[in-house]
């Protein structure tokens, strides 16, 4: 049928001791000359060695330095075949590959002057024959040679051991990685490059280099990412106990990447949108990006590479465990709150979405047509948050146990997720099979608590049930484990700390004590009962602080009743989820007693002195369209929209005294650089004016702040206000800006963005007019998230069009997209996948968009995603 299973792996009939490669760099022919210390595994003998290899032109081929006859072997443009060898022996083969004519950007391939790599998941086979699987874990020697003036600077992965000048032009670098390591993270870059450069002693002692190599006129712009490559380096040390293993970090940026970042060993490279900042350019928002992004890659190094996959199965094991490290970073280096509600917004708009939809699957999955297809939400966030959960039901310190023995046992192998079981379970002595589910099962557990209270008695039980949906191939779940925090408050909001009497499915170890943040109680079985007894009256409860379990819990409970508990609690995730709860009443229910507790609240946070205004700006933040359509069936997108913003139009009238007061009285604060306390006074100046502009036709305040601006997140807030609202400045401020960054490529995906998210269903006009445009670089995938993938992510008014132009404006390009960059297409189709879920009208012109699609998508990539968005 198809699919890879889980089920089916076998270890490598050959093993790749040593890999040495050769290149001579052309961007219309490059030869690799590959030389393999191959062994055959002793328990199983005899198998034929069988390499893939894509796009491939084989020069020659030779098994210990003799030529081997046309016979010997067998090229079918997929896999190379040779039968018949004895036992460990050198292949040694010469192809000749074509980067300049690779669109997909998968091998080797060009971006601008600049010649690079992509090999995640299965490019290496584009550049020469291989093992292409991650449990091959060679050590390389890796040679270059290029004419110097074209290509001045040679990086590859490891450490550099020799450089030389040719007599031809030319000149040539080697490379050495002593590390065993599999080849989806071979790279390298080629070009004129320019650096910043910057020396440290880790903690064991080792002298680095850590560089961030650019085109020359962008290194200025590379200085943040140095300093952030610094800060990974040094939180890895404190943090986990990993030190950095070889001499030099190279990271090189480049403005045509799939991906955000790839991990390489010894050389990251990155979609420059994550390395190029300054002030001018990039927002508060971008900085924070690239530094979460650089940790990320930086933290892969041991959650990756050293201890990497045995199958493309585990992919969750180093993304979703390196997404929780640099998600941990974060909160360490800036506010802990602010990154969880960020998280959590991600996780409760996109993944919720992405399990209750057509692709959903589990962090493992069991079987895939396309690997390509699995860097998703849920592999990476939900995988982040099963490994969180592990944290909160251990402890930092049985945690940071068991990650030292992970480690440890697994450091140069290929490890699987029940390797990572094994270490914790080990380390804590707990039985973690029921815990493992969370990477089996698909879907949301859903948590239904309902309370009673006996005045009589003071008797106050709690009945949780929990149900984990349906999802494609897995009708039928087991109850999870689900760590629950809760909190119990009296009258005068005291925490009542007695514990409960639970039932017996909960062992005493399942309670946690009251902790600063709530108790937690393990929930193991479907339904639960916690029992109090003789309360002088009914408690407040609350639930999930810190959204400690990505869950969705129903809990009946009146808004003067959730209000309240928003002034009561002190964690703030949990403070702003009931506020975006009493939101989602309001729009979804229409709930006008909702409405009047979220506005009277709103209105306590913008006067009190003392609420981080990184804080405020997040609560201002109402629930996005994503998040919103989750929770309704089927989803009326205009419906939903028209009611969200009869909410903001309500509130941001009602409250528009102490916005105009705020905005005001940040203005200083908000001039101060890029300090957490400037970057919050911006978030809540720039939250202030998008509320204010909505009820000032003239814009006056944007228009001001457009003119005024100092940095780009005041300017890009100004503009994108500007253009929303329609304001009569709108075209003359978008013209004065596109023409002052004509030249680049990362802030003209900025104004597109802008753009195509302006919410009126007239938007779509203007991508229309943007596709035609010089503006439309489809070869870039940058600039067809810019115009695309905004769109139809951050533009649902006009997306879901009822006419489906919306819908067809997308579809029209897939075909095109998919013949040249097959990633790029699968991803436009993949926001698709909440098509079953929309009012039936809708629902039937998103099923003749996505039938009209069938025989023009020719990508594996493709091919397997729409067929799973029309199964049945
Ligand atoms: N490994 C692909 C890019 C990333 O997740 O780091
Ligand atoms: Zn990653």
């Amino acid at each position: 049928d198809g699919h890879v299973h889980l089920a089916d792996y076998v270890p490598p009939a050959w093993r790749i001791r040593h890999a040495d490669l050769a290149f001579d760099l052309d961007p219309d022919a490059t030869e690799v000359h590959a030389r393999l210390s191959l062994d055959p595994d002793p328990d199983q003998p005899g198998q034929p060695l069988v390499l893939d290899g894509e796009e491939l032109t084989l020069l020659s081929i030779a098994v210990d330095g003799r030529p081997l006859a046309a016979d010997r072997y067998t090229y079918d443009g997929a896999t190379l075949r040779i039968d018949g060898l004895a036992g460990a022996c050198e292949l040694e083969t010469r192809v000749r590959i074509h980067p300049a004519g690779n669109t997909r950007l998968e091998g080797l391939y060009p971006s601008g002057r600049l010649l690079l790599t992509q090999c995640e998941a299965e490019g290496f086979r584009r550049i020469t024959f291989f093992t292409d699987r991650p449990d091959v874990m060679p050590r390389w020697r890796i040679t270059l040679r290029a004419a110097r003036e074209r290509f001045p600077v040679l990086l590859a992965n490891g450490n550099p051991v020799a450089r030389r000048e040719l007599d031809d032009g030319r000149h040539e670098s080697t490379w050495e990685n002593p590390h065993p390591t599999p080849c989806y993270l071979f790279a390298l870059a080629a070009g004129d490059l320019d650096r910043v450069t910057h020396s440290v002693r880790t903690a064991e002692g080792r002298e680095v280099e850590l560089n961030v190599w650019a085109e020359p006129g962008d290194v200025a712009r590379c200085e943040y990412a140095l300093g952030a490559i610094e800060r990974s380096l040094r939180w890895d040390e404190r943090r986990f106990g990993r030190g950095y293993d070889l001499d030099v970090f190279n990271v090189v940026a480049a403005q045509d990447f799939t991906m955000g970042a790839m991990e390489n060993k010894g050389l990251n490279i990155f979609n420059a949108r994550y390395i190029l900042a300054d002030e001018a350019t990039a927002t508060d928002a971008d900085f924070l990006a690239i530094e979460s992004v650089v940790a990320h890659e930086y933290l892969h190094n041991w959650s990756g590479n050293r201890v990497t996959l045995r199958d493309w199965f585990q992919l969750s094991l180093k993304e979703g465990l390196t997404v929780f490290r640099d998600s941990e970073f974060s909160a360490d280096l800036h506010s802990r709150a602010i990154k969880r509600i960020e998280a959590v917004r991600v996780l409760r708009g996109r993944q919720f979405a992405e399990d209750s939809g057509a692709l959903a699957h589990p962090v493992r999955p069991d079987r895939y047509r396309e690997i390509s297809n699995f860097y998703t939400l849920t592999i990476y966030e939900k995988g982040a948050e099963v490994i969180r959960l592990l944290h909160t039901l251990l402890g930092e310190d049985v945690f940071r146990a068991g990650m030292d023995r992970y480690f440890a046992d697994n450091d140069g192998r290929a490890a699987t997720i029940e390797d990572f079981l094994a270490a914790h379970a080990a380390a804590s002595g707990r039985d973690l099979a029921q815990f493992a589910l969370w990477y089996s099962q698909a879907g949301t557990p859903e948590l239904s608590i309902a309370e009673d209270f006996d005045a009589a008695t003071g008797d106050y039980t709690l009945t949780v049930e929990q149900h984990v949906p349906p999802t494609p191939g897995q009708p039928l779940k087991q109850p999870m484990l689900v760590p629950l925090r809760f909190a119990l408050y009296d009258v005068a909001g005291a925490a009542i700390t007695a514990a409960p009497e639970t039932d017996a499915a909960i062992n005493p170890a399942g309670f946690h004590g009251v902790a600063t943040n709530g108790a937690i109680v393990e929930l193991v079985a479907a339904r639960h009962v916690l029992r109090w007894r003789g309360l002088p009256g009914k408690p407040l409860a609350t639930f999930n602080q810190g959204f400690a379990a990505p869950v969705k819990i129903a809990f009946a409970q009146s808004p003067a009743d959730l209000a309240r508990s928003v002034r009561v609690e002190r964690d703030e995730v949990y403070r702003w989820d009931g506020l975006q709860r009493l939101a989602m009443r309001a729009i979804l229910q229409h709930d006008a007693l909702a409405a009047d507790a979220l506005e009277a609240a709103l209105d306590d946070l913008l006067a009190d002195p003392a609420a981080d205004p990184a804080f405020v700006a997040e609560c201002l933040a109402l629930p996005d369209f994503d998040t919103l359509a989750d929770a309704m069936a089927p989803v009326e997108p205009d419906a939903l929209l028209d009611a969200r913003d009869a909410l903001l139009d309500r509130l941001s009238r009602a409250l528009s005294a102490p916005l105009l007061a705020r905005y005001d009285a940040m203005a200083d604060a908000a001039a101060q650089g890029l300090e957490g306390p400037a970057m919050a006074a911006r978030a809540l100046r720039n939250a202030c004016l998008a509320w204010l502009t909505r009820h000032d036709p003239a814009a006056r305040l944007a228009q001001r702040q457009f003119d005024a601006a100092r940095t780009m997140t005041e300017r890009g807030a100004a503009l994108r206000c500007l253009l929303h609202f329609g304001a009569p400045g709108a075209a003359a401020a978008l013209a004065d800006f596109r023409a002052q960054f004509a030249h680049d490529p990362l802030v003209t995906d900025k104004w597109i963005g802008w753009v195509v998210t302006r919410p009126q269903a007239s938007a779509s006009d203007d991508v229309a007019a943007l596709l035609a445009s010089e503006w439309w670089k489809p070869a870039n995938p940058n600039r067809v998230r810019a115009v695309l993938g905004n769109f139809q992510r951050g533009n649902p008014r006009a997306f879901h069009r009822a006419d489906g132009a919306g819908f067809r404006l997308v579809a029209a390009r897939l075909a095109a997209l998919d013949a040249t960059n097959p990633q790029v297409a699968a991803r436009l189709l993949g926001g698709f996948e909440g098509w079953r879920r929309l009012h039936p009208p809708l629902r039937a012109v998103a099923r003749d968009t996505l039938a009209g699609l069938e025989g023009q998508l020719r990508s594996p990539d493709c091919r397997d995603l729409l067929a799973r968005l029309l199964v049945d």
